[in-house]
């Protein structure tokens, strides 16, 4: 039974009319000697392909799941597997991301839901190895069961931080059951609603804790893949601990966990962390700690986490220009965490959501190589820097200085004459690449 009313997509260039037709994405296509399927490593998010409804605050779920007899069970869990991959299949997307419970469902004791959950992954196990797609990460789902409301590795009650624990590590042990690439700590509920009954202090040595059980456990079971931590401000908690991308890295070097952890972006986080993508993707990558990207994209007109499909050229432009800047992603890939809106609800829109996502960032990794292979942009800022190559500059980041040199260097030199930052003009020129 097939579920999505088309073929494959195939490449059609630029010129094609045909909606369901990739114009920009050509898997093949080599960019700087590396396939674009290579350079962008689109996986699928199977939380919104298969378990979105597109219920939201005010209404029932909108979508329509002709395969999906809404039950809670086994068989039901493992037949919207075969459908997740059709969707695969025919977007020709190659990785894809879960929770345990979107997977599985989670049943009335833990050793239930564990039991689901290894029916499933030895069906998403026959799968992977039938088409040879990867799961690029696993992760569990600590914040929707109400035993979550305070947290879960940050909860207030140990049995409760317990109940995660055996959660990850069963996850964990599925990810690696899956040859997962890697696994991913999105904060859910580590946060708090108010300090007046919060102790940070123990919440935070009690996530640090929970992350070194992780890493000993994935050392234990021969999980070599990275964890990521993926940062967000808001949405549940009021605060979240793990607010941006700097937050995160803070984190990571006060608890000695950086050898095993890198940071998973997502843009609508970014957003509501009040920076901009390309700024938490630069934050991360100068620390070495970018390794994976969760690509959406938020409303500018709604505070709140929209998980829109990624559209925007500017926007993937900016994306790929820090991807290709640090050498590529390796374990990572560019997840779509995104979500139809709820009027689209026939399962086509799925088809047609990913396009434009896949599409919007094929044209950003060709824009992106065409505006580092120029070398305009690259050299204005290498020479803005230019007087720390020489002179009192080198001096200065050879770590030779003290105040006394500088001072000498000021009284001789006089009044400084700046240099225009040409913003405008670098925004010209990158919009000569659009
Ligand atoms: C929620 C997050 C979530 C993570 C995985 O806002 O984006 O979907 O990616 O738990
Ligand atoms: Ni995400
Ligand atoms: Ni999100």
């Amino acid at each position: 039974m097939q579920y999505f009313d088309c073929d494959k997509i195939q490449f059609e260039g630029p010129g094609s009319k045909n909606a369901l037709s990739f114009k920009h994405y050509n898997p093949e296509e080599l960019i700087d000697g590396k396939s674009m399927k290579d350079h962008l490593r689109f996986a699928g998010a199977y939380w919104h392909v298969m378990r979105n409804d597109l219920s939201d605050p005010f209404g029932a779920g909108t979508a329509n799941m002709p395969w999906d007899d809404g039950s809670d069970s086994v068989d039901n869990a493992i037949k919207r597997v075969d459908v997740f991959f059709e969707f695969l299949e025919k977007t020709g997307i190659e990785y894809y991301c879960w929770h345990d419970r979107d997977i599985a469902p989670e049943l009335n004791d833990l050793s239930a839901s564990h039991a689901a959950l290894d029916a499933v992954v030895a069906k998403l196990k026959e799968k992977q190895s039938e088409t040879g797609v990867k799961l690029l990460w696993g992760t569990a789902c600590l914040f929707s069961h109400p035993r979550y409301a305070h947290g879960a590795a940050t909860s207030p009650d140990a049995s409760v931080y317990a109940y995660a624990g055996a959660q990850v590590k069963k996850a964990l042990e599925c990810t690696k059951e899956l040859d997962g690439l890697g696994y991913t700590f999105w904060g859910g509920r580590e946060g708090y609603a108010t300090l007046l009954n919060t102790n940070m202090k123990r919440e935070l040595d009690h996530l640090a804790a929970f992350f070194h059980m992780a890493v000993d456990h994935a050392k234990k079971i021969g999980f070599d893949g990275p964890f990521y931590i993926e940062p967000k401000p808001r949405e549940p908690s009021t605060h979240q601990y793990d607010s941006d991308a700097a937050a995160c890295l803070n984190f990571l070097r006060q608890y000695d966990l950086m050898d095993h952890f890198k940071l998973n972006i997502e843009t609508n986080h970014a957003t509501l962390a009040g920076h901009t993508m390309e700024h938490e993707l630069t934050v991360s990558a100068e620390a070495g700690m970018l390794g994976s990207i969760d690509a959406n994209r938020g409303d500018t007109l709604v505070g709140w986490d929209t998980d829109q499909f990624p559209t925007d050229i500017y926007l993937a432009t900016q994306v790929m220009l820090v991807v290709l800047d640090m050498g590529g992603l390796t374990t990572g890939g560019l997840n779509f965490d995104a979500k139809r809106r709820r009027e689209s609800h026939e399962p086509i829109d799925l088809i047609h959501a990913h396009i434009g996502g896949m599409d919007a960032f094929a044209r950003g990794l060709k824009i992106a190589s065409a505006i580092r292979n120029d070398g305009r942009l690259a050299k204005f800022v290498d020479e803005r820097y230019g007087s720390f190559n020489s002179g009192i500059g080198a001096d200065i980041e050879s770590g030779k200085c003290s105040f006394e040199d500088l001072e000498k260097f000021a009284f001789a030199n006089g009044e400084p004459t700046l240099a225009s930052g040409r913003q405008e003009m670098l925004e010209n020129l990158i919009n000569e690449f659009i």
